[in-house]
């Protein structure tokens, strides 16, 4: 049986979690990290030294970081749909979620998340957060460019590339941010919410996290 650790509030949970859905796993879900705590046991650690979630177990096979599950899950049980063992294919994902994780997340997660949301408001750096929503703005302008003539990143299909950047638009749309127009994301925003697995993963309320920087 798979068991998944981490809190629903999780953004990099959510993507894990989203995956699960979409792929129909028989699951357990195990609350840790936030106020549900125990990332820090000695019995955690064991799974994962660096104490963050989420963390799978299947089988005794125990996996860490968000995008080496969603590659892990694929490849075992999403072949065709979301695994490829073509190469040149696969790295079609590949490429955006590496791109999300090392250009989006930052400047989203951290830079306006973190930094605008997450951040008491006498704490906030404007000049820093100003800077975090334009190049998010550019960066959705860049998806809206490429979302002009397909309905999802890779395509016709929901593949692995729109799960870590499609976690961000729940969150992106809901913050009282400025955004530039972005049709096509707003259109590929609104298939994904088609989808029941992204209404149940990534839809989550986070009014808890705002104004909170302990996690
Ligand atoms: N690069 C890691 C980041 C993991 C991470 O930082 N997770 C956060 C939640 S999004 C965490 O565990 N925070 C501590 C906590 O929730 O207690 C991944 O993608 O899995």
């Amino acid at each position: 049986m798979l068991k998944v650790w981490g809190r629903r509030s999780s953004f990099n949970v959510q993507k894990v979690m989203w995956l699960v859905g979409e792929l129909g796993l028989a699951h357990e879900h195990i609350p840790a990290g936030g106020s549900f705590g125990g990332t820090d046991t000695p019995e955690f650690l064991m799974m994962n030294p660096h104490g963050r979630v989420p963390v799978i177990d299947e089988d005794g096979t125990v996996i860490w970081e968000s995008h080496a599950i969603l590659r892990y899950l694929a490849a075992r049980q999403g072949q065709g749909r979301f695994w490829s063992d073509d190469a040149g294919e696969q790295s079609q994902a590949d490429r955006w979620m590496d791109w999300s994780q090392t250009a989006l997340q930052p400047d989203f997660l951290m830079g306006v998340f973190w930094g605008f949301y997450r951040t008491p408001e006498p704490q906030r750096n404007w000049p820093a957060i100003r800077d975090k929503i334009a190049r998010c703005a550019r960066h959705f302008q860049l998806l809206d460019k490429i979302l002009a003539d397909r309905p999802f990143l890779c395509g016709n299909t929901l593949t692995l590339a729109d799960i870590p950047a499609g976690t961000s638009l729940y969150r992106y749309f809901e913050l009282e941010i400025e955004r530039p127009s972005v049709p096509n994301v707003e259109a590929w925003y609104r298939r994904l919410r088609e989808h029941p697995a992204y209404r149940e993963h990534v839809m989550v309320p986070f009014d808890e996290l705002r104004g909170r920087l302990d996690y």
